[in-house]
């Protein structure tokens, strides 16, 4: 059975990038699949240990879950830390994984920046923990923005070292699935024209939280006037829009804006192009403004509202981790069997 697991940190500032990329996409799967979405809290502490407030970055993130209209009660929300399993299987993963296979990650690489003796450990073995989270639930399908592709594929290879090296545990046990062994090759749904958003300040860098610059991002708590501000102050170049797709290239701020107008009206660049082909800039941002306003507007509104009862979402992440914890708890059970670690 197709299952689909994803997560969001809980770091601040939530933006149109996240938005696009992840969570509008979570939105559309609880369709079709049963979901579970998770604030990962333990993920967010690896950059930085004390945050300004963890707790109020976690109910925001789930204020905008279910604010951009994920059902918490058809589908699985929570907190990663209130579900052991978490980090009990990141540790068996850490022991899967090679420092070969964790030393191409790129985004450590990013996040360390020059320093990197002062990184944490934490935000090195990242990538094991996320393959945990993924792989707890057995997850057949994630769904992730461009930057995760490569800590999917990490996923994929840890599942599959794992079969491979328990392949007679698994067998004698009757726990494996199928012909792919005991946890299955998960697929990542990466795709659209706003997988990877970009800054408004640079092209070439993506949509982040942690940018410095609050005009490099449109965040889901912004009010119309701030959106509105950003947009105008947007970078682009003095050329107006080309009519074809080809025609955005080597223009990195003009593609990322044609890009967040198409996610955010559901249609394609190409869609977009034959709209505003041979429009100047100050045009085609006044419809992107009154676009992105109206789409992310009530979105922002609802977060506000929800924001407002704290007890509430608590109330919610905990129904969702108390559903996610009995699934966890028979996979650690299943997992410590194999590895042969004795159990009550
Ligand atoms: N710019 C982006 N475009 C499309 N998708 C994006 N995502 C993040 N940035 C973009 C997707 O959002 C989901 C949640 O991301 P995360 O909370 O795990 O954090 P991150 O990937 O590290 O992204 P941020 O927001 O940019 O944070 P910082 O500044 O800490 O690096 C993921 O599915 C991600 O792909």
């Amino acid at each position: 059975k197709e299952l689909v697991f994803s997560g969001v940190q809980p770091t601040g500032n939530l933006h149109l990038g996240n938005y696009l990329g992840a969570v509008r996409r979570f939105v559309a799967l609880q369709e079709t699949h049963d979901c579970i979405y998770c604030v990962v809290d333990l993920h967010a502490i690896t950059a930085t240990l004390s945050q300004p407030d963890l707790a109020a970055q976690t109910r925001e993130v789930t204020a905008a879950f279910i604010a951009s209209g994920i059902d918490p009660a058809r589908h699985i929300v929570f907190n990663q830390s209130q579900v052991a399993g978490h980090a009990e299987l990141a540790w068996i993963f850490n022991c899967v994984a090679r420092l070969g296979w964790l030393n191409r990650m790129t985004q450590f690489k990013e996040k360390a920046g020059k320093d990197r003796e002062n990184a944490s450990v934490g935000l090195y073995a990242y990538p094991a923990l996320m393959a945990a989270d993924i792989l707890l639930y057995k997850a057949t399908h994630v769904p992730v923005g461009e930057d995760q592709k490569q800590h999917l594929e990490l996923t994929r290879d840890i599942a599959i070292k794992f079969n491979n090296d328990f392949s007679e545990q698994i067998a004698a046990r009757g726990y494996g699935v199928g012909e792919t062994g005991y946890f299955p090759i998960t697929e990542p749904l990466i795709g659209g024209p706003a997988a990877r958003v970009m800054s408004l300040r640079d092209g070439t860098k993506k949509m982040s939280k942690s940018d410095p610059s609050d005009y490099s991002r449109i965040n889901l708590t912004d009010d119309a006037d701030g959106i509105a501000q950003k947009v105008r102050k947007a970078k682009t170049d003095p050329e107006p829009l080309p009519s074809e797709e080809a025609g955005l290239e080597k223009r990195a701020e003009a593609q990322n804006l044609v890009g967040i107008y198409a996610g955010l009206s559901d249609t394609t660049p190409a869609e977009v192009l034959r709209q505003f082909g041979g429009a100047q800039f100050s045009g085609f941002k006044a419809s992107l403004v009154d676009l992105a306003v109206e789409k992310l507007g009530p979105i922002g509104a609802e977060m506000a509202r929800l924001m407002k009862d704290p007890g509430h979402i608590d109330a919610v992440l905990a129904d969702g981790a108390s559903r996610a914890s009995a699934i966890a708890e028979r996979t650690i059970a299943e997992v410590k069997d194999i590895v042969g670690l004795i159990r009550r």
